[in-house]
Formats: structure tokens, C-alpha cells, sequence
């Protein structure tokens, strides 16, 4: 992680209403540094240091999330569904500290975060948010857009830079994962799918969210609708399948993403159908081949994540916080655990997902 600057003294360089008197870590994301600031005249902002080993170009990440949340307020009905900046006293909408770190300060957002869906509303809530972001993104221009983190979910180079890390070996800790490499080779070829299917054009490419987890999203304190989409560093070209594949991936799962004991790790198929239905209510525009191939989504993308966890722990653990030494390969094993349990459930996902497109 960035060895950065105390946020006490950045904050001062952002143009809030009044001044400081409290900032404290927030939230679990896994990439940035975030915390919660509040202010003399009892204002609430974000404030968060960009990572900078994850974005090598934090500029073109701000361009890229200015520009989308500009668009957004264009189109949204209320103004509190999208991300508000607050510009520093350079006047650009973000500040860079002596070390190069660079910080960005949001409104605070005041709406329910979960780690887990507390009830089936609340997920369908956050299909809803996420499914309509896609469709308010629609006509984005994607040409536009800076590719924050090349090649993000190319699977195939995903399986690349995984073999890499095998060789590498940087941490010495290839010989304790002959499972879970073993699991991840023989389903290499399956993991391609959907790289190859927009290479060739079946599958469109869109403006995507790209990390659609349930705590990247908020809903309302009071009425629990959906409320705004948060974490756009990721917005680019991409697939809607892993947008909803990830939702599936993080929400629909019977444990968390970092569950110890995989025995408790599984598909919740109702809560799969749940977001399946909220997410096909909101998104209007998925064409008959990504609706038929949205379990394969919720699949490849743990896939995905399940290699990218291993590859983390085989480089030493460079990219995601972690809380403990075997984290990114407790990680691992528990998304390894979802696709197998997937793979159980095939059937009945795919029933799912054709019963839920025939109401639409
Ligand atoms: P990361 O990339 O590290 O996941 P996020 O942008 O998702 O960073 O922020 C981490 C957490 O901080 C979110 O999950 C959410 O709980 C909270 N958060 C971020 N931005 C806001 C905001 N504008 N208002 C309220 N909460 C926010
Ligand atoms: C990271 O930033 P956060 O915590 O919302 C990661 C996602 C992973 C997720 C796994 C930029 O998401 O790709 O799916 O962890 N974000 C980035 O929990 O790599
Ligand atoms: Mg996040």
C-alpha cells in the first residue's frame, strides 16, 4: 500500500464547509485509503488517497471518473444518485501530497453500505442501481474513457500474468497451492469465454462499472431503494457480464468473499434470482446472447477473482489490503468453493436466468 501523507493535512488543501475536527478510517474496500472527515459546520466528506501501485495513472483516473459522474448528474432524477466532488485549492478535483500520492475529497454519500444483503429487497435494490447505471451509460462515449487498469477483466491475460506469478514465485509459496492451481488450470480454457466472444463481436462491448460489489453501491436510509453507485475508478469498456457477475459473485454467495471455512461457501440461488430480476427490470438493452450467458458471467468472474487472489498471495500481497498472511489465499479457496458450487448448480442457474428473461 502507499505510504502517504497524514489526511489531516490534506484535507485542509480541499475547499470544504468548515473546517475539520474529526477523520477517521472508513469502509472495507480492499484498494484505496479512505476516510470519513467531518467539519465545524457538521459537513461530511470523503476523503481518499488514490492507489497508486493498483492506478499507475490516477490523473486518467479522475478524468475518468469526472467525466462519468458529469454525465451522470445530466441524467439522473435526484442529484444525491450520483458522486459529488469537492475541487482542492488548486482547483482541479484532486490534490497531490510532497510524496505524489494522489487524494480526491466526495461529499458524503448518507445511505446504507452492506457487506451482505440483509434481505432480499436490499439485493434487488442493488441490482436495480447497478442495472440502471449500465443502461444511464448507454450512449457513453467509450473512446473517451482512459483504461484505468489495462486489459482489467481480460481472463485470458489474467491466466497469463497468474502462470507468471507461478514462476516468479516471489514469496515462495507456490508449493502450498498445488489445489487450488489445479482447479484454476483445468477450467483455463472455460475462463476465456467471454474474452473471445467480444473479440468476435457476439457479445457487445459497453460502458461498465466493472467492480458491481454490494458495498460499492448504496441504498437509501430510510425507504432502502437503491440510492447511487459508488467507486467509478473502474468505469470502461467492458462486459455486462461481469457487472452482473460480480454482483452474483459477492451478494449471491452463502459466505463472505473471505470465508475460512469453505464447507459454509456456496450459491444462494434465491438471492440469485433476486438479483437476476432486478438487474434484467433495470437494464433494458442486454441482447439475447449476454442474457443467455449471465450464469457463465457470475462463473468466470469468480474464476477471475479466485486467480487474481492466488496471484496476489504468490506475489506477496502488493495489490489487495490484507488483514492477516493467508488472506488472499483464504480469498482464493472460498471463490474457488463458489464456482465448484456453481458448476453443481449449473442447471438450475441457467432455469433461473430463462424463467427470469421470459418476464421481460
Ligand atoms: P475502494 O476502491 O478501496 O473499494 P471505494 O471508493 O469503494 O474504495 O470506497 C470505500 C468505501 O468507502 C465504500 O465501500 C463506501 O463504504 C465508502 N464510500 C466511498 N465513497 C463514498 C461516498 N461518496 N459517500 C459515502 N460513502 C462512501
Ligand atoms: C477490489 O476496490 P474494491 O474493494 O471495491 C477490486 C475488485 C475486486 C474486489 C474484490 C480496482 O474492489 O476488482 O473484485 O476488490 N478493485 C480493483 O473484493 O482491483
Ligand atoms: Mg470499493
Amino acid at each position: 500500500m502507499n505510504q502517504h501523507l497524514h489526511p489531516d493535512g490534506v484535507i485542509v488543501h480541499f475547499l470544504t464547509d468548515g473546517a475539520c475536527v474529526s477523520c477517521r478510517e472508513f469502509g472495507s474496500g480492499h484498494i484505496n485509503s479512505t476516510y470519513q472527515v467531518r467539519t465545524d459546520r457538521d459537513k461530511v466528506y470523503i476523503l481518499q488517497c488514490i492507489n497508486r501501485y493498483v492506478f499507475t495513472d490516477p490523473k486518467a483516473v479522475m478524468e475518468n471518473v469526472s467525466a462519468v459522474t458529469e454525465y451522470l448528474r445530466g441524467r439522473v432524477s435526484d442529484p444525491s444518485e450520483t458522486l459529488h466532488f469537492v475541487p482542492a485549492d488548486t482547483g482541479n478535483y484532486y490534490f497531490v501530497d510532497e510524496a505524489g500520492e494522489y487524494w480526491r475529497c466526495y461529499e458524503f454519500a448518507d445511505g446504507i453500505c452492506l457487506e451482505a444483503p440483509e434481505t432480499d429487497r436490499d439485493f434487488y435494490e442493488s441490482a436495480i442501481a447497478f442495472g440502471r447505471f449500465q443502461e444511464m451509460l448507454r450512449d457513453f462515449p467509450a473512446d473517451t474513457l482512459h483504461e484505468t487498469i489495462p486489459l482489467f477483466h481480460n481472463t485470458i491475460n489474467r491466466y497469463r500474468l497468474f502462470k507468471e506469478s507461478l514462476a516468479r514465485n516471489a514469496a515462495g509459496r507456490a508449493d502450498e497451492v498445488k489445489p487450488e492451481i489445479d482447479f484454476i488450470m483445468a477450467r483455463e480454457d472455460e475462463a476465456g469465454t467471454i474474452c473471445r466472444l467480444l473479440e468476435s463481436g457476439e457479445l457487445p462491448l459497453r460502458v461498465t462499472h466493472n467492480d458491481t460489489k454490494l458495498n460499492n453501491v448504496l441504498l437509501d436510509q430510510k425507504t432502502r431503494k437503491a440510492m447511487c453507485v459508488l467507486d467509478l475508478d473502474t468505469v470502461m469498456p467492458g462486459s455486462s457480464l461481469y457487472d452482473y457477475g460480480d454482483s452474483i459473485r459477492f451478494g449471491a454467495a452463502t459466505a463472505p468473499e473471505d470465508e475460512p471455512d469453505t464447507a459454509k461457501m456456496g450459491i444462494n440461488l434465491d438471492l440469485f434470482r433476486v438479483y437476476t430480476a432486478g438487474y434484467l427490470t433495470a437494464c433494458h438493452s442486454l441482447t439475447e446472447a449476454e442474457t443467455q450467458l449471465l450464469p457463465l458471467g457470475a462463473k468466470i468472474i469468480t474464476l477471475e477473482l479466485a486467480v487474481r487472489f492466488l496471484t496476489d498471495y504468490l506475489d506477496g500481497d502488493r495489490y489487495f489490503k490484507t488483514a492477516y498472511p493467508e488472506h488472499n489465499l483464504v480469498r482464493t479457496r472460498a471463490q474457488l468453493k463458489l464456482v465448484a458450487d456453481m458448476e453443481a448448480h449449473w442447471d438450475e442457474m441457467q432455469k433461473i436466468v430463462a424463467e427470469e428473461a421470459a418476464k421481460h
